[in-house]
């Protein structure tokens, strides 16, 4: 277990809109201190309830070094446990999607309701009592078709206010009833603080994102201030008549806001033409910029007329973070008629492998001798800015509150 001290004289070293001290995005024990600082107690974007459409239907994945489950109940809603049997540990179902009446433990078959109850345990003591023994739940909090989840829910920040932020701003995009065209997980071998700095701006978008920055704003350095507010106001007229707030909403941990994608670009295409047939929104004829959503630690939404796309990164190791891309259709949108899916895949995947490379590059910088850390453009790296600045926050509240922040 970490020292308190420690952390709190890494905090203290740290210069305010400055990168972080070396040990943050290098050491072990600061990796576990996140793991149940940081990503036990914040609401983690793992996915949609369209990856759960039936009653049994489930999703398990590991957040750090904790296999969870999340299965879609008899009465509609999700449910959300760690993916750990009540017996000896073993992980119950792999990660990965998939669909059962009951939820079996590989081991000696234990075996559980997809409520979570145990059903039946062979061999035990007369006295062995299986209501004691379901599995362990965790938080679970859906909104607009998006599934959070939070893994130490004593400690989980106050989802209300995100909630009635979000639910009305994604509605005409009808998540809930949507299909999920795939999953890409690729792996950085970065820390995932270096993955979500990274994340977090478009300093680097022009110079390093070809694909990208054809629908994409990347903050033009050749379009004036002017420009951008008269394009904007047009913009924001356009979406109040279609009746689509534009916001922007935001609480300490969460941001949305709509805004207008290149003039001419429909979706996160190389033509700026749709990705998909068949329109999730059809106001504007689809034609309505993009609604982005995004939440402390970890992730990233876009939502254009035509699909909606999920970025979510999971820690893996000190140096190691997974990053989960998902693609939402309209619900009869057919793959190969509606939409072709490595077009529909292109844009964002290139980007997420460029920032891989990018987020690795970094990395190897940091952790040499010769690194320092340095400060942040207030006017390009603003969000960076922010997002450490919650981090360390968060840390300095936990350390005033139970020494070290352990759950
Ligand atoms: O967070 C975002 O919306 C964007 C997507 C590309 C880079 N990042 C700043
Ligand atoms: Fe699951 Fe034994 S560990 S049944
Ligand atoms: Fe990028």
């Amino acid at each position: 277990m970490i020292e308190a001290s420690r952390i709190q004289a890494l905090l203290d070293e740290r210069k305010p809109h400055h990168s972080l001290p070396q040990p943050f995005y290098r050491d072990a024990d600061l990796f576990d201190h996140d793991m149940e600082a940081i990503f036990h107690r914040s609401w983690l974007l793992v996915g949609f309830e369209a990856e759960l459409a039936e009653p049994g239907s489930y999703l398990a994945l590991t957040i750090g070094r904790s296999p969870i489950l999340l299965v879609r109940q008899k009465d509609g809603t999700v449910a959300g446990f760690f993916n750990s049997c009540r017996h000896r540990g073993a992980q119950i179902c792999a990660d990965g999607h998939g669909r059962a009446a009951r939820l079996v433990c590989p081991y000696h078959q234990w075996t559980y309701g997809t409520d979570g109850r145990l059903l039946s345990a062979a061999r035990m003591a007369a006295d062995f009592d299986k209501d004691r023994h379901g599995l362990n739940p965790i938080g679970v909090e859906c909104v607009g078709g998006c599934v959070y989840v939070c893994l130490s829910p004593a400690h989980a920040p106050d989802f209300a206010p995100f909630r009635a932020a979000l639910e009305p701003m994604l509605a005409p995009h009808r998540l809930a009833e949507a299909r999920l065209a795939t999953s890409i997980a690729i792996v950085d071998k970065a820390n995932w603080k270096l993955v979500m700095e990274n994340g977090r701006e478009c300093h680097h978008c022009a110079a390093c994102h070809p694909e990208l920055k054809i629908a994409f704003p990347v903050s033009a350095a050749d379009s004036t201030e002017k420009d951008e507010v008269e394009l904007f106001a047009r913009y924001a007229e356009r979406m109040a008549a279609a009746g689509l707030e534009v916001g922007p909403r935001s609480g300490d941990w969460w941001h949305v806001a709509r805004f207008p994608l290149n003039p001419g670009a429909k979706s996160f295409s190389l033509d700026g033409t749709p990705l998909v047939a068949k329109p999730m929104v059809e106001a504007c004829g689809g034609d309505i910029g993009t609604l982005r959503w995004a939440t402390e630690p970890n992730s990233f939404c876009h939502a254009a007329g035509d699909n909606a796309f999920m970025f979510s990164a999971i820690p893996t190791g000190p140096m190691e973070t997974t990053v989960i891309a998902k693609w939402l259709v309209h619900k009869d949108a057919v793959e190969g008629v509606d939409y072709d899916l490595d077009r529909l895949t292109h844009v964002w995947m290139e980007t997420n492998l460029q920032d891989r490379e990018l987020a690795e590059n970094n990395q190897r910088g940091v952790n040499g001798a010769g690194y320092v850390p340095g400060p942040y453009s207030p006017e390009a790296e603003e969000y960076v800015d922010r997002f450490v600045s919650w981090y360390c926050d968060r840390l300095r509240e936990q350390l005033a509150v139970d020494g070290v922040g352990r759950s």
